[in-house]
């Protein structure tokens, strides 16, 4: 059994909708981050990074999205969301997935979160170099799309578009959002043609972006 622990549209929506889209039981506890729920001790004793996602994991709790969505892929493996061993697909998996995690995800901390990376008096000089970061980002990733699509790992859908399209749908309200490259723009609209897509929306209550 699983329990997340999740605020609508934040970095837990990758592990929701992937949840949803395995088609597996589990339970929802919302935390309001603007009350600050994420920092209160007992969340903290699940999760000492007072962020969202949790995921507790047959009892035990497990944080960081990119790795819910591996461990989730790897636990259900009839939904077929790891390339197998061997295969090319498994390395820009497991490529991108790090990527998306490591690279472009922070510079989205840095957006949202501006005078966390550099004061106050800095916030609008990081949040114009998360900008460039991030649209660099999509410049690689329409390329790659174009080139080695449909999906993040080329041939094989994987639990890495997940977190893709999770993190273009956080650029919805840039001044480039991620629709605006074309490979990128199609990708989504695939991406949302699944029906987990509509389910996730209807139980986050989220209206935008459809
Ligand atoms: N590396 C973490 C980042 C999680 C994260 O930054 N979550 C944000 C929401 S998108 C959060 O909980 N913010 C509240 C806070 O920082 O207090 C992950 O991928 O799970």
């Amino acid at each position: 059994m699983y329990t997340l622990y999740y605020a609508p549209g934040s970095a837990s929506l990758a592990v929701h909708w992937l949840l949803i889209d395995l088609g597996v039981p589990f339970e929802l506890r919302s935390l309001d981050l603007q009350a600050g729920e994420q920092k209160r001790a007992e969340y903290l004793a699940l999760n000492p990074n007072g962020v969202v996602p949790t995921l507790v994991i047959e009892g035990t709790p497990a944080y960081e999205c990119a790795a819910l969505l591996m461990i989730l892929a790897d636990r259900h493996p009839d939904a077929h969301l790891v390339p197998a061993p061997g295969a090319p697909a498994r390395l820009a998996y497991y490529q991108w997935m790090v990527h998306l995690a490591n690279t472009l995800q922070p510079a989205f901390r840095q957006w949202f979160y501006p005078q966390e990376a550099a004061g106050e008096a800095s916030a609008e000089a990081a949040r114009e170099s998360a900008r460039q970061r991030i649209e660099s980002a999509w410049d690689r990733v329409d390329a790659e799309l174009a080139v080695r699509g449909p999906w993040i790992a080329g041939g094989v859908f994987s639990a890495a578009d997940f977190l893709a399209t999770m993190l273009m749908r956080w650029s919805r309200n840039m001044p480039r959002p991620a629709t605006e490259w074309p490979a990128i723009r199609e990708y989504v609209a695939r991406m949302k043609e699944r029906p987990s897509f509509a389910e996730l929306y209807r139980r986050e209550g989220l209206t935008d972006w459809t």
